[in-house]
C-alpha cells in the first residue's frame, strides 16, 4: 500500500488561526464558535474512532448493518451490474474489478467490510481514502490490511475454484477535494513522496509515486462520503460541496454514494452526541487543547462542559464548550508577525462563567430533504438507497 500526502494539507494552521480570530475573538457574547472541521488533528481523529464504537453512537452500527445487508448491491451498482441501470455494460462483459474512493475514510473499517466481500466474490479491488490526519491514514491502512488478510499472500481469496484476486490501497492525506480532483482528474506536481508504504514496497521518487497512485481512465469509481459527514456542513456547504463532487464526477461513468443520517427520536439522538463513556466530551475538549499546542492558547479543558442538544427549529444536533467560570485566554502563537512579543500585545479572550463556544452542528435529514439537497447540487434523482433495520441511516448513490 502507498500513502500520500497533497500539500495543501498545510495549510490547516493558517484556517485554524483565522477561524480563531474571526469565530472567536472577533465575535460577540453568546455568537462565539470554532468549525468543526478543526476536530480532527490526530487525537481528534482518534477520539472520533473511539465515539464510533460507543453503544450510544448508534450512526456507525447502522451503517455497518447497511454494508453487510447490502454490501452485494453496493458492489454491483459500483461494478456497473446493477440491473436495468447499466446494462450495456452489463452485456459487454462481465466485470471483473471495482474502484472505490473514500472521502473521510477514518480507520475505514466500515468500509473494509465492502471490500472483504468484493475480495471473496473475486473481484479486483482498487481502494483510495482520503483523509486529513496522517496518523488515521496509516492507521486505515493497517487496519484495512489486516482486515482483508495477509498481504505478504498477495491477498488470495478461495473463490469457487482457488483464485488470486489483487487488492491495492493508495491513500492521500490532505483536503477532500484537492485529493479528490488529484485522484480523478489526474491533477499533478502537488503529491509529495509516499509517507508510508507496505508490501509491495514504495518505488523511486515523488513522481514516480504520483503516477502509482494515478487511476484507469475508462474505469468506473464509485466515490464514498459515508458515516453521516455530510452532517456536519450547514446547508449550502452540504450543496456546494455535493456540487464540487460532481463536477469532478466523470458524466454517466462515476457514482457517489452519500450517508445521511435520518430524523428519529430525540432521545435517541441526544444521547449519541453525550455518551455515556464521555468520549464525545474528551473529544469536544480535545479542540482547546489543539488550540493550547498551535496557538499558544492557556485554555484548562477541564474547565468547560460539553453539551449537546438537538435544535428543533435547525434539525441539528448542536454541540457546545461551555466556560464554567471566567476566564482569561492569551493567544501566544496568534499574530506572530506582530513586531512585539509582550504578552499585552497578544490576542486576548474573556469568557464569562457559563459564556458557550459552538463547536458542532450534526445535521439530521428526512428523505424529501435529500433529494431537495441532490437536486441543487446538480444531481438527478437517488439511483438507490440503503436503509438499516430501524431507517435510521440511509446510504443514498447518485449518478
Ligand atoms: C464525523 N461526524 C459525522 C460525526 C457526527 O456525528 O457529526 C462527528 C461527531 N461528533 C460528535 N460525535 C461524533
Amino acid at each position: 500500500y502507498t500513502v500520500l500526502r497533497e500539500e495543501s494539507s498545510r495549510l490547516a494552521h493558517d484556517e485554524l488561526a483565522e477561524a480563531v480570530r474571526s469565530q472567536l475573538l472577533g465575535a460577540k457574547l453568546n455568537e462565539r464558535s470554532l468549525p468543526s472541521r478543526f476536530f480532527y488533528d490526530d487525537t481528534g481523529s482518534a477520539l472520533y474512532e473511539r465515539i464510533t464504537r460507543t453503544e450510544d453512537y448508534y450512526l456507525t452500527r447502522c451503517e455497518r448493518e447497511i454494508f453487510r445487508k447490502h454490501g452485494d448491491r453496493i458492489l454491483d451498482l459500483a461494478a456497473g451490474v446493477a440491473p436495468g441501470a447499466f446494462t450495456e455494460l452489463q452485456s459487454r462483459s462481465k466485470p471483473s474489478a471495482i474502484h472505490l474512493i473514500e472521502l473521510g475514510a477514518g480507520d475505514g473499517h466500515k468500509t473494509a467490510l465492502l471490500l472483504q466481500r468484493a475480495l471473496e466474490r473475486g473481484l479486483r479491488v482498487t481502494y483510495r481514502p482520503i483523509d486529513i490526519s496522517e496518523r488515521a491514514m496509516v492507521a486505515c491502512a493497517e487496519h484495512v490490511m489486516a482486515m482483508l488478510g495477509d498481504p505478504e499472500n498477495g491477498f488470495r481469496w478461495a473463490h469457487g475454484r482457488e483464485q488470486k484476486t489483487q487488492f491495492t490501497f493508495h491513500g492521500v492525506v490532505g483536503d477532500f477535494m484537492e485529493c479528490l480532483q488529484y485522484i480523478l482528474q489526474g491533477r499533478k506536481g502537488h503529491i509529495s513522496p509516499g509517507l508510508a508504504s507496505g508490501a509491495p514496497p514504495a518505488t523511486g521518487n515523488g513522481a514516480d509515486t504520483a503516477i502509482d497512485a494515478s487511476i484507469d481512465e475508462h474505469a468506473r469509481h464509485l466515490v464514498m462520503f459515508i458515516g453521516s459527514s455530510i452532517g456536519n456542513f450547514d446547508y449550502n456547504s452540504a450543496v456546494g460541496f455535493c456540487a464540487g463532487v460532481r463536477q469532478l464526477l466523470r458524466p454517466g461513468r462515476d457514482l457517489f454514494l452519500i450517508g445521511f443520517d435520518l430524523r428519529k427520536s430525540h432521545v435517541v439522538m441526544q444521547r449519541a452526541y453525550s455518551d455515556r463513556e464521555g468520549i464525545t466530551a474528551e473529544f469536544n475538549r480535545n479542540l482547546l487543547t489543539r488550540l493550547n499546542r498551535e496557538l499558544g492558547a492557556n485554555f484548562n479543558p477541564a474547565k468547560f462542559e460539553h453539551f449537546a442538544q438537538f435544535n428543533v427549529r435547525l434539525g441539528a444536533m448542536e454541540s457546545f464548550l461551555v466556560a464554567t467560570e471566567p476566564m482569561r485566554i492569551v493567544f501566544q502563537h496568534l499574530d506572530k508577525e506582530s513586531d512585539s512579543s509582550a504578552v499585552e500585545c497578544k490576542p486576548v479572550l474573556e469568557l464569562r462563567a457559563w459564556e458557550s463556544i459552538h463547536t458542532e452542528y450534526s445535521w439530521k435529514y428526512t428523505m424529501e430533504e435529500i433529494t431537495e439537497l441532490m437536486r441543487k447540487a446538480g444531481f438527478a434523482d437517488i439511483l438507490a438507497s440503503f436503509f438499516d433495520p430501524r431507517n435510521w441511516f440511509v446510504d443514498s448513490v447518485f449518478r
